[in-house]
């Protein structure tokens, strides 16, 4: 959230909302004079009346783009559909390797040598939303998780504003058929190889 800030994007942030009172990330926002509110998921016994009242708040504000920062509670298919293509989330894998939690332990586990950062549409299928834009990262020898977690957090706070931007200048979308589409040619796309090569 901190490097969307920073990152001076072509749009107002309108609000920071969280499902937790003690998240970090409020009292950031209101260092910049950005309004919150706290939507406690535990005052509702269900997740569709938490979705609902999360929704309300958010309507409050008539955002155009929504965007997931550290957001760890599922969303019903109701919400979801409610804002389609203009919710993203980042999840720090090369989805659709790792979905879900502890996804640099596995990665470690597994002995991958390339892991990375997603950013994708929000659908009610987790961690599977269409893909906007990843990087990847090299797992090197000696990795912990941590180490690892912060290799491709860098990555994050670069592909994020980037998605953003994109979203609110209108540039990129999710089709009919459930694609993204983005106004762009696709530049860059070096490839990584890792272990390097001798
Ligand atoms: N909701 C939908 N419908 N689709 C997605 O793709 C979503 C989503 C909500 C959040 C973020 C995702 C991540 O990047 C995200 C994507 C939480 C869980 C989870 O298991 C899974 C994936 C993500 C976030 N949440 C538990 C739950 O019962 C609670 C876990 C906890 O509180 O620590 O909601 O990682």
């Amino acid at each position: 959230m901190e490097a969307l800030l920073k990152a001076k994007l072509p749009c107002e942030i309108a609000a920071v909302i969280s499902n937790k009172a003690d998240a970090a990330g409020l009292l950031t926002a209101q260092a910049h004079g950005i309004p919150t509110a706290v939507i406690a998921h535990r005052d509702y016994p269900q997740r569709e009346l938490f979705d609902a009242a999360l929704a309300a708040e958010i309507d409050r504000y008539a955002p155009d783009v929504l965007v997931l920062a550290g957001f760890m509670r599922i969303l019903t298919p109701a919400f979801v559909g409610r804002y389609r293509g203009r919710l993203i989330n980042i999840h720090p894998s090369l989805l659709p390797a790792y979905p879900g939690l502890h996804t640099h332990e596995r990665a470690l586990h597994d002995g991958v040598k390339i892991h990375g950062c997603t950013v994708h549409f929000v659908t009610p299928d987790l961690d599977h939303g269409p893909v906007i834009i990843q990087a990847a990262v090299p797992v090197l020898q000696g990795d912990t998780a941590e180490t690892l977690a912060a290799r491709v957090l860098h990555e994050e706070h670069r592909i994020y504003p980037q998605a953003v931007n994109w979203l609110c200048r209108d540039e990129v979308r999710l089709d009919e058929q459930g694609r993204v589409s983005l106004d762009r040619l696709q530049q860059g796309g070096h490839p990584l190889i890792s272990p390097g090569l001798d």
